[in-house]
């Protein structure tokens, strides 16, 4: 398994998928997801909304992942998937963010794709601290990737304060 750290604009990434930091409804809004629909184009939000609805409004829940193409992304898919709201720490945080980076793997491996590039899920709007969101990242990726399974990990970084950051994560986290 390879696990790489970079800062860049995870829109301008030609990778099997990139993964979306998006909300329930998966009709777009700021930050990340605001990008994504911007470069992929509004194919990407009608794709979204022929998605299933759970309940009403709802495609995704917190943890879950779903699939699209990417249409004018130089990425082939788009993952979107819903991370959690920060409430303190007490809410189950940790383990649904540490599901949205298994069920984006997951969606990955039924796809056959093999390289992927991921946001700092919910570490922007959802306002969950950096710090503790890569090491629930890192610790994540590398329990659900064997050494020999061909999939690519980008851990794609806006600031380079973040990526400085996931950096840490990755040297501090067991091998
Ligand atoms: N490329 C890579 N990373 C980015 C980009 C980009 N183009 N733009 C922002 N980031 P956020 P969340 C970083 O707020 O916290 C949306 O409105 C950003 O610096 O995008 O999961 C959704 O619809 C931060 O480190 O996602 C939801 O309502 C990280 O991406 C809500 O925000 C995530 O920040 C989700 O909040």
């Amino acid at each position: 398994m390879l696990m790489q750290v970079i800062r860049a604009d995870i829109t301008a990434l030609a990778v099997d998928a990139i993964v979306n930091a998006a909300n329930p409804s998966l009709l777009g809004g700021g930050g990340v997801d605001g990008a994504i629909h911007r470069a992929a184009g509004p194919a990407l939000l009608q794709a979204c909304r022929d998605l299933p609805e759970s309940t009403p409004g709802v495609r995704c829940r917190t943890g879950e992942a779903c699939i699209t193409a990417g249409f004018a992304l130089p990425a082939r898919h788009v993952i979107h998937t819903v991370g959690p709201i920060w409430h303190g720490g007490g809410h189950g945080e940790a383990p649904l963010l540490a599901l949205c980076y298994r069920n984006s793997l997951r969606l990955l491996r039924q796809h056959r794709l093999h390289t992927i590039a991921f946001p700092a899920i919910s570490c922007g709007v959802y306002g969950y601290p950096a710090v503790k969101a890569a090491s629930v990242a890192v610790s994540t990726l590398r329990d659900e990737l064997a050494a020999d399974d061909g999939i690519e990990v980008t851990l794609c970084c806006f600031s380079e304060e973040m990526r400085a950051l996931v950096e840490h994560a990755l040297d501090d986290a067991p091998h």
